[in-house]
């Protein structure tokens, strides 16, 4: 792999089933395990109700992450976190073990089969824009959050 610059980048994490609050811990441990890859900081974790999925509440966090790695790398480890906490994907918007997206990778724009960035749905999401917003407000349209607040959340811890 190329030696290049750390990037700053921003990923979601959601789980609604089994045991959602020990793997959203054990999936930001695991990110700062990752090869060229720090977690340098994370939001409060928040409870929310589903949008667009069925199934109970969801936990939701985000992370800011300093990683080397190439942004389609670092999908492919995101694929690999979800596979390993057990997750199956019976059909789209399934409830989930670990859903872990990647929200932002510096300011690059990214189009391509496989991934997104910014990630396409992050500003219909209280989920997301709560989250993001302790971590990066700059990185928030100061109307996105009003245009989700109609959306339950409910901060966790501090
Ligand atoms: N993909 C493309 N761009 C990205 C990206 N930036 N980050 C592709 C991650 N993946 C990206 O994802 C489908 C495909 O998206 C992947 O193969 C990848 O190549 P998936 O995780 O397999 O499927 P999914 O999660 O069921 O679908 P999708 O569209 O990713 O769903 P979302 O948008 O992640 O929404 N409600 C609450 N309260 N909290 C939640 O966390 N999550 C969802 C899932 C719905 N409702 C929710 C929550
Ligand atoms: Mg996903």
């Amino acid at each position: 792999m190329d030696v290049r610059e750390p990037v700053v980048a921003y990923v979601a994490l959601g789980a609604n089933l089994g045991q959602p609050q020990a793997a959203l811990a054990q999936a930001i441990d695991a990110l700062d395990a990752l090869p060229y890859t720090r977690v340098t900081a994370r939001s409060s974790l928040y409870r929310t109700a589903p949008v667009d999925a069925g199934g109970p509440d969801f936990f939701n966090a985000v992370v800011q992450l300093s990683t080397r790695l190439p942004a389609p790398v670092l999908l492919d480890a995101l694929q690999n976190l979800e596979q390993a906490a057990g997750r199956e994907r019976p059909y789209r918007h399934a409830p989930r073990t670990l859903d872990l997206d990647l929200l932002l990778y510096g300011d690059a724009r990214i189009d391509s089969p496989r991934l997104t960035v910014p990630h396409p749905r992050m500003h219909e999401r209280a989920f997301v824009l709560v989250p993001l917003h302790e971590l990066a407000p700059a990185r928030v349209g100061p109307d996105a959050l009003a245009a989700v607040a109609g959306q339950r959340i409910q901060r966790l811890d501090a």
